[in-house]
């Protein structure tokens, strides 16, 4: 949950509107619809182009800001996504789970707000939370309500009518909170429960994500009716990286077999937490203790902020649930605006969520793999480009024309030609070295092997585009060649006042082994790039607001501006169709 915001949102808005009181409180702050209006008249009169930047396929809702997903499920054939909305506004307050429902992960039908401020318990906002289907395939939702005092307490929902498979109501019994912050826990860094797994014992168990001091701590709880919890002895996990938001915990198997919840008996796990310090997620793999109730890193595995990330770009408080139609794991993600908050206001909507990602553990069990759900492929249109085995020298480039690349799924593949161009590795530099790695040679950078990639959401002149790309380095210690994949945004837009930072990670794969070879996929929607290497090793979402490269003049290009040549393999360009979005959000009275 991003409360972070609050304060400075209310300054910004303070700031933009000099005019009448569309700003109540500070933790309820509101734009009413007369300043929206006026906001978005001027916008209008200045040139933007706002809708032209809405996504076609990535979920959003028509209207208002949205963050975390939330209490994601799948319950008799429906998936349900609920996620943090401002009923009310484009910045951060308010904050309900609003609910939409999908039988394909693709078209979803929105519904009003499932769990919304009506109990003492959380009068003052319906955060985070998870769903857990029990054995009987029941579903309960645990959630974080912000309490008349603003102490952040867990409380409990269950569906009011479970015929109905889109699961509309929900009821809040009178004896939650059933959580609240114990002594020595601070009830303002208390949040967030996950999914809860049944231990061998028949104890439930869940995590709360929590602080103390600087330590970030995953917080155990037992529970044998779901109703009574008491807080275990010790935490889950802990680590020095300050408040933990959004833990996630999750038993995996090799080759993307799907399995069941936490108390499975699964010899590995995975542990994600969203750092609320530094905005970013990390995760680890490791073991599962079920008689210390502890979870521990398996050695080699890095856990702090130098350590894995699904995606090294804009994605944030993440959420995976089990899929037992199609026995996968599927991860939701939300990614929010990379504008200014004026922009956010004037545009009338804020935060995306990423495609939903099947996750599975890597054959050599060190990382996860992600890749978009197969059903995002049902968008491809009939319109279409493909490529096969084209040179594209040092310092050349070339357009893929043929499809409309603004919202498109572009699968490549790129070979080095001559890997012995590859400048040397920088032994000191870590994984979390990657960024500035890139940042400090940019797409534009000449070098050995690489940059070369996709320039999307490009102008015809290129004065606006998006860089996607690869650069590989050679270590002298060990003669591997080390692989970077960067997202450049720096031109990506003409406009002023954005957040254009360069994202990157390294991506482990043997690049000598593969023949140079290396793939990447690039989904691409209109003000998001989201980007997978090494079939999802190394993941990147970045948001740009192109000001020229929108609509119909938007242009794709491949381009390579390191020495040696590098070839297409195969890239296939497709034009995306846009989702179907039913329903509404707007709670019915
Ligand atoms: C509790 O957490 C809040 C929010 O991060 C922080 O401002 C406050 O200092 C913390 N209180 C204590 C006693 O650590
Ligand atoms: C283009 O590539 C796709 C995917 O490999 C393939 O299914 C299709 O037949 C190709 N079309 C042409 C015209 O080569
Ligand atoms: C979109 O969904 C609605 C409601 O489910 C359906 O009636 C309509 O045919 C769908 N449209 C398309 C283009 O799939
Ligand atoms: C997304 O917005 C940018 C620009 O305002 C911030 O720098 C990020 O911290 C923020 N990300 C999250 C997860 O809130």
């Amino acid at each position: 949950m991003a409360i972070r915001t609050a304060t400075w949102v209310v300054f910004l808005l303070l700031a933009l509107l000099s005019s009448s009181g569309g700003v109540a409180e500070a933790s309820h702050q509101v734009l009413s619809e007369a300043d929206f209006f006026q906001v978005s008249a001027e916008a209008a009169e200045r040139g933007h182009n706002d809708d032209a930047l809405r996504t076609g396929y990535h979920f959003q809702p028509p209207k208002h800001w949205i963050n975390d997903p939330n209490g994601v499920m799948y319950y008799k054939g429906v998936y349900h996504l609920f996620y943090q909305y401002n009923p009310k506004g484009a910045v951060w307050g308010n904050i309900v789970w609003a609910h939409a429902v999908s039988t394909n992960l693709v078209d979803w039908t929105m519904l009003p707000p499932a769990i919304y401020p009506t109990a003492p318990f959380d009068v003052n906002g319906c955060w985070s939370g998870s769903a857990t289907v029990f054995p009987d395939g029941t579903p309960a939702i645990m959630y974080t309500g912000i309490d008349g005092q603003n102490r952040q307490v867990q409380n409990i929902a269950y569906p009011k009518d479970l015929s109905d498979p889109y699961l509309r109501e929900w009821t809040k019994p009178d004896y939650n909170p059933v959580i609240a912050p114990g002594p020595g826990v601070n009830a303002t860094a208390f949040r967030d429960p996950t999914t809860a797994w049944k231990g061998p014992d028949g104890l439930w168990r869940l995590v709360v994500g929590t602080k103390d001091n600087h330590l970030g701590l995953a917080v155990l709880y037992r529970s044998r009716d779901f109703k009574r919890w008491e807080p275990a002895p010790r935490a889950l996990h802990s680590g020095d990286s300050g408040m933990w938001e959004c833990p996630d915990f999750y038993p995996v198997a090799a080759h993307g077999v799907a399995t069941g919840s936490a108390g499975a008996g699964e010899s590995k796990y995975v542990l994600k937490v969203s750092l609320d310090l530094t905005r970013f997620e990390y995760y680890t793999v490791g073991e599962y203790d079920h008689a210390t109730d502890t979870y521990a890193p398996d050695a080699g595995q890095r856990d702090g902020d130098d350590g894995l990330r699904y995606d090294y770009g804009n994605f944030y408080a993440s959420k995976t649930f089990l899929d037992t139609a199609k026995h996968r794991r599927i991860l939701w993600g939300w990614a929010n605006e990379s504008d200014s908050t004026a922009d956010d206001v004037r545009k009338g909507w804020a935060g995306v969520q990423a495609v939903p990602r099947k996750v599975w553990l890597a054959p050599d069990g060190k990382q996860l793999m992600q890749w978009p759900v197969a059903e995002i492929e049902s968008l491809r249109g009939s319109n279409y480009v493909n490529i096969t085995n084209r040179l594209v020298k040092g310092g050349d480039h070339f357009e893929v024309t043929g499809s409309s690349p603004a919202q498109a799924d572009v699968e490549a593949s790129f070979q080095v030609m001559d890997l012995d161009k590859a400048e040397p590795f920088d032994p000191a530099w870590k994984a979390a070295d990657a960024q500035t790695v890139c940042a400090a040679r940019g797409a534009d950078a000449k070098g050995g092997v690489g940059p070369f990639g996709l320039w999307v959401l490009a102008s015809d002149d290129l004065k606006e585009k998006t860089a996607v790309f690869f650069r590989v380095f050679k270590n002298g210690e060990d003669g591997k060649h080390v692989v970077l994949m960067c997202n450049d945004p720096s031109t990506s837009s003409q406009a002023d006042g954005l957040y254009k930072p360069t994202f990157a990670g390294f991506v482990d794969v043997d690049i000598a082994q593969s023949g140079g070879k290396i793939p990447l996929r690039t989904l691409i929607d209109h003000s998001v790039v989201e980007s997978f290497g090494a079939h999802g090793k190394t993941c990147i979402l970045s948001r740009v607001y192109p000001t020229k490269a929108v609509g119909d003049k938007a242009h794709l290009y491949v381009f390579n501006n390191g020495e040696s040549d590098v070839k297409v393999n195969h890239l296939h360009a497709y034009e995306m169709r846009s989702a179907n979005i039913t329903g509404s959000v707007e709670q019915s009275t």
